[in-house]
Order: C-alpha cells, then structure tokens, then sequence
C-alpha cells in the first residue's frame, strides 16, 4: 500500500490540495492551491462552490494516485439537495445577512438556557441552525454540510461528520447524535439531516467519472472535517497542560477537554464545546482573526503585506486597540473606515497609516486571544503552561510575539498547514500507520519547524490596552 495521503482542505481565503507522504515521518507538499472569496450575486453573497470543486478535481490530479482522500473545510455552511440528489440553489456563505435577527428570534422562542445545554454551541449569527430558519427548504431532501458535499460529488454517498455536524447548533452535545427534539421544536424536516459518520469511516470510492477523469481511484475517507478539528488534532502538544490558537481567517482560541463545559459562566462567556477527534471537545471561542488585517489589504491595493508588517514593528505600541470581536466587523466592506469608528466610538483617535492600522489590527488581535486563552482557563480548570499558534498567522512573526506577550505565556508557532496534517494524519491513522492522538501529535511535532516565543515587553501595556477594551 501507498503512503501516500491528500487533503483538500479548504479555507475562507484560499483552498489547497496537500500531498502528504508518510514513509519516513512525515512530508508534506502542496499539490494546488487556490483563491477562495464570497461572490455577491443579487444581493446575496455566495460561495463559488463549483469553481471550488473544479480546483479540488485539478489538484486531486497534480496530487496523482494516492491512499485516501480527505475533505475539510470552514464549518456551518452547506447545500441542500432535492430528492434526485441535486443541488438546490447554490451555498450561501456565512457572512451573508440573511440571518440577521434569527438568533435572538430563536432565543426568545426556545431559550438560550436550552439551546446551550443541548448543542453546547456558542452564538454565532450564521451557525447553520439560524441559516436554515432563514432560508427556503420547501423541496429539500438532503443537507449537507460543506465538505460532506465535495465528499458526496466525489463518492455518490451522503452522510454528516460529526466534528463539523457539531457546529450546527443541532447536534446533542452529550451523545453527539442529532437533537431530535430540538429539530422538532423548531419545525425544520427531521429527514434532510443524514446519517452522521465519524472521522476515519470510509465514504466510499471515487465515482467512475471521476475516477476516469483522475485516470486512478482512491477512497475517500471522513476526516475532522471542520477545519479546526483537523487544526487542533495536528497541534504539536506534549501532555494535555496547552491552550491553542487555530489562527487563519478566524482565530481559534481555547482548550481541549474531555468534555463538555455547559455552565451558565461558560455561555454567558459565549465559549462553545465544538466536538474533537476521537470524542474530544474543543472549548473555544471565535476571535475574528486576521480577517481583519485580510479586510485591511483588499481596501489598500498595491500594498505588501511584509513591508507593512515590518514598518508596524516599528509603530507606537498601544497606540489605538479595538475589541476585534465587534460584530460591526463580521460583514465584508470597507475595513479601515470601521475600525477607524470603532476607535472614536471608544475615544481613541483612529490610525493615521496602513502601518499603524495593521499595528493596531495585530495588538487587538492579540488582546482578543489573550482574553479567550483566559477564559478557557478559568471557565474549565484547565491548567495551561503553553499556547500552541498553528494555521497560516503562525507565519505571522509579530502577530506570535504579541500573543505570548499580551497571554504572558510561551508560544510554540506552527506548524501552517496545520489542518491539512489534521486532515492526512486521521487518514493515516485509519490506514493503521499512526496510533493514537498522542503518537500523531508526536509525529507532528518531530517532523515540522516550529518557533518558540517567550514572553517578553510590557506587561502593565497589555493590561492597560485589555482593560479599554473588554
Ligand atoms: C474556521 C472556521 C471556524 C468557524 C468559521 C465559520 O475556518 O471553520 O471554526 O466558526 O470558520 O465556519
């Protein structure tokens, strides 16, 4: 057998195919990568999702024949099929406004109480159990999340894994079994929700066409498909005393635990029990990430990102912080202009350079990490000596050193490609060529370059810019 492994993993802002080889360790190549961005059509802001699986199919062949296939993505969006297995309308990303107001709508209806206590899910406007209460589902016989979709165009079979399943808001957090009840309660088709699988089952094989379009075939198999799982399942962390930072689009912030928290502190503090690999509970919370800094860029075209880093270096520190959570920021749009009134709304005078904003988007990003790290800690007992930063800000060396700055704890950055290897390494594992959770962080951990962060700077800083804020 091959030792050969690929991950489609797709991103908010760029999709990838990674090829992963596990002969000796562990290496890992990109096979293709691609941009990922919303489309506005008519007013409605969509995911390219057919472009995407176009990508999928391009990098699947530059990968070549391989041992399995895995698909994660971003969470809590998805298609709706009609009987016949059809698309219905094309995926609605979760920035879009249609959800406006849903949340509280249900709230008032059922109880935030309840819903916490049955899903154990943060609030968050666009989980997927206010995006179905905003949309149409006359005629729909078959939800499936993201990568469950790229999983059923790649095999023919339907069925919901149950790390991304959890991000839904209808997912039973204590059995991990679809909240029956709940479902009923709020009117939505008990029948659209498919079979649930769990990471390392096998879908099934490529589908003749595919395969002949790939000239060879391999079966797919479920992964975390949230990304995050596959995120957190590749942090490299010896012994459980570690708090992490899945940082990309989003950041990621929290502890891994053996179950879930569901105290009142915990949902008044927003944290979510999203499930893990091997019957884990990532309890995080949602930063909004560098998002901001990506918003930033699309508004200064032409503008380089390292040289901006670089001079924000050297920018005043603690010049103007924002609270990166304000949910002013969730939408697309001009960026700099909403943090510039963040600021003033907050009595601070905005940044007067991209330099400074960026200084300004890094330090609040920080803050924002620092503050959830906190929290997992306080809300779950959860002793943590060190922060693992993985994702694509582990690249981001100022973004890592303000983190263990702002934390006062150590950061171990890396590796980037953090959810692909999540993604390889449940594959491998369920080939037989890795064991546990602690043998496949292992291998992570000897195989790819990581920086270490001390603490270090001005401590009563920090503290001073956490309490203008939160
Ligand atoms: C990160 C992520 C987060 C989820 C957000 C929206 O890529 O999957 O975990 O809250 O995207 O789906």
């Amino acid at each position: 057998m091959s030792r050969r492994f690929a991950a489609v993993d797709l991103g908010a802002s760029s999709g990838r195919v990674m090829l992963a080889d596990l002969s000796g360790g562990l290496s890992l190549t990109e096979a293709h990568r691609f941009p990922n961005g919303p489309v506005r059509v008519a007013g409605r802001l969509h995911w390219d999702i057919l472009g995407l699986y176009r990508e999928i199919l391009t990098g699947l062949r530059q990968a070549g024949p391989v041992s399995s296939i895995g698909v994660d993505s971003w969470a809590v969006d998805y298609a709706l099929l009609d009987k016949s297995g059809a698309m219905l309308g094309n995926p609605v990303h979760y920035r879009d406004d249609r959800t406006h107001g849903v949340a509280e709508r249900v709230a008032a209806e059922v109880g935030a109480e309840t819903l916490y206590d049955v899903s154990g899910l943060q609030v968050l406007p666009f989980n997927t159990i206010y995006q179905l209460l905003a949309d149409r589902l006359d005629g729909a016989a078959t939800m499936l999340l993201i990568p469950d979709l790229i999983g059923y165009w790649l095999t023919g079979e339907t069925g919901a894994e149950e790390t991304n399943a959890s991000t839904t808001g209808l997912l039973d957090v204590r059995t991990r079994s679809w909240a029956a009840p709940l479902i009923e309660r709020l009117g939505l088709p008990a029948g659209i929700f498919p079979p649930l699988r769990r990471p390392g089952d096998e879908l099934g094989g490529l589908r003749p066409d595919v395969a002949a379009e790939l000239g060879w075939s391999a079966p797919v198999r479920a992964v975390g498909s949230h990304d995050t799982a596959s995120a957190v399942a590749a942090v490299p962390a010896r012994g459980p005393a570690f708090a992490y930072v899945s940082c990309g689009t989003w950041s990621l912030a929290g502890v891994e635990l053996p179950g879930p928290v569901l105290t009142p502190e915990s949902r008044a503090a927003n944290f979510t029990n999203e499930a893990g690999i091997d019957g884990t509970v990532r309890y995080l919370r949602n930063v909004m990430g560098l998002w901001l800094l990506q918003e930033c860029l699309r508004a200064w075209p032409g503008s380089d990102l390292g040289e901006l880093l670089a001079a924000a270096a050297g920018e005043r520190p603690f010049a103007a912080v924002v609270n990166p959570d304000e949910p002013v920021f969730l939408p697309p749009g001009d960026m700099p202009a909403r943090i510039a009134a963040e600021c003033r709304r907050t009595g601070q005078s905005p940044p007067s350079s991209p330099a400074a904003y960026v200084r300004c988007v890094l330090e609040s990003l920080a803050l924002g990490h620092r503050l959830a790290v906190r929290q997992a800690m306080e809300l779950s007992g959860r002793d943590v000596e060190v922060v693992h930063l993985v994702g694509g800000g582990s690249r981001n060396e100022l973004l890592c050193q303000f983190t263990a700055d702002a934390c006062g704890l150590p950061v171990v950055a890396g590796p980037a490609e953090a959810t692909a290897i999540g993604n390889v390494l449940v594959q491998a594992r369920a080939a037989g060529l890795v064991s546990g959770l602690e043998e496949l962080r292992a291998l992570v951990a000897s195989s790819q370059p990581l920086r270490r962060y001390e603490p270090s700077g001005d401590r009563a800083g920090w503290d001073e810019a956490a309490a203008r804020l939160f």
